[in-house]
C-alpha cells in the first residue's frame, strides 16, 4: 500500500465543504488539470471563473492570471497555490516606464498583452489576448500610433498580420523563446508529415515555420479539426496532457524539451489541498486598479 495521501480525495471532499471551484491553465501540471473544474486559457478561465456559483476560486496559473479573475469577479476569494508564481513577461513592463512612453507619445493607444500586471492594464487602453491581439489592433484608426506592450514577439506578429507598425515593447517569454527554429527543422525531418503549430510569443524565425500560429485555445482547435496524424507543438508543454486526452489516436511532440515554464510548475496538488484547508494565498486588486483594469479588458471584450 503506498504511503502517498490521496491528495484528489482530500481535495475533492474540501473542494465542497468550501464551495470552491478548481481553475487550472492549459500550460499546469497533468495531474493538477485532472483534478480541475475547468481547464482553459486566462481570458476563458476569468470568464468562467464569473460565472460559477462558487465562493471561493482556486486558481492554478500564475499570478496575472489569478488577478485577471480577481478583477473580473470582485465578489469572490481568488486563492492562488503558490503566490510564487509569477510570470516573467508581465513582469518586464512598469508603471514608470509606461508612463515615460505615454508621454513620449502623447497621441497612441496602448494594447496590452493580458500576460501584464493589473496596475499596467490600469493605464492601458485595451487589453489584448494572443488569439484577439491582431482584431483589437486592426481596430484602433490608422492615423493613431499604437503602443503594444509588453511582449515583442507578439508584437512583431500583430505587424506582419496587419501590415502596421507599432511602437514595441521590449519583453518575451522566456519559455517560448528557448524554442528555436533548429529544433523545428530536426523535429521535421524525423516527421516530414508532422503539422507545426506554434503560439505567437515564439521567436520569428520559429513563427516563419509555422503552418499554423495561435493561441493556446487556437492549438487545440486546430489540432482538432485537422486531418493530420502528427503535430509539432510550440508552446508550453502541459498543454500536451490536454491535446493528448482530446485526440488519442494522435501524435505530438514538443518542439523543444526546454518549454517547461517553472513557474507555472511550481503549483502541485500538495499546495492545491494546504489552499483549500488554510484558504491561501488571496490575490487582491486595489478597487481603483480594478476598475480601470476592467475598462481595458471590456473594451476588448466589445471589440471581439
Ligand atoms: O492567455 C493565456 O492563457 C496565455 C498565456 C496564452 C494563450 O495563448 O492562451
Amino acid at each position: 500500500m503506498s504511503a502517498q495521501p490521496d491528495f484528489a480525495v482530500q481535495i475533492n471532499r474540501l473542494k465542497k465543504e468550501r464551495q470552491a471551484v478548481i481553475l487550472a491553465h492549459y500550460y499546469q501540471r497533468s495531474e493538477v488539470q485532472d483534478i480541475a473544474d475547468y481547464v482553459g486559457d486566462s481570458l476563458g478561465l476569468a470568464q468562467q471563473a464569473a460565472r460559477t456559483e462558487a465562493r471561493i476560486i482556486i486558481f492554478c496559473g500564475v499570478h496575472f492570471m489569478a488577478e485577471t479573475a480577481a478583477i473580473l469577479c470582485p465578489d469572490r476569494q481568488v486563492l492562488m497555490p503558490d503566490p510564487h508564481a509569477g510570470c516573467p513577461l508581465a513582469n518586464m513592463v512598469t508603471v514608470r516606464e509606461l508612463e515615460k512612453k505615454k508621454k513620449q507619445y502623447p497621441d497612441a493607444v496602448v494594447v496590452t498583452y493580458v500576460n501584464s500586471p493589473a496596475d499596467i492594464k490600469a493605464i492601458s487602453d485595451y487589453c489584448c489576448t494572443s488569439s484577439n491581439a491582431v482584431k483589437v489592433v486592426q481596430s484602433i484608426p490608422p492615423d493613431r500610433p499604437v503602443i503594444f506592450v509588453p511582449d515583442k514577439s507578439l508584437g512583431r506578429y500583430v505587424e506582419r498580420e496587419t501590415g502596421r507598425q507599432l511602437i514595441l515593447w521590449h519583453g518575451y517569454c522566456p519559455t517560448h523563446h528557448r524554442i528555436l527554429a533548429s529544433d523545428i527543422k530536426e523535429k521535421k525531418k524525423k516527421y516530414p508529415n508532422a503539422r507545426v503549430t506554434v503560439h505567437p510569443e515564439c521567436t520569428e524565425d520559429v513563427i516563419k515555420l509555422a503552418d499554423k500560429v495561435v493561441s493556446t485555445s487556437g492549438i487545440i482547435k486546430y489540432v482538432r479539426e485537422t486531418d493530420a496524424r502528427e503535430f509539432i507543438i510550440g508552446t508550453e508543454m502541459g498543454i500536451l496532457h490536454r491535446l493528448k486526452k482530446d485526440n488519442p489516436d494522435k501524435l505530438f511532440l514538443s518542439a523543444s524539451r526546454l518549454t517547461d515554464c517553472p513557474n507555472m510548475k511550481l503549483i502541485t496538488l500538495e499546495k492545491i489541498l494546504w489552499s483549500l484547508e488554510d484558504l491561501i494565498y488571496e490575490i487582491t486588486v486595489p478597487p481603483d486598479i480594478a476598475a480601470r483594469a476592467q475598462g481595458a479588458i471590456k473594451r476588448m471584450l466589445q471589440l471581439v
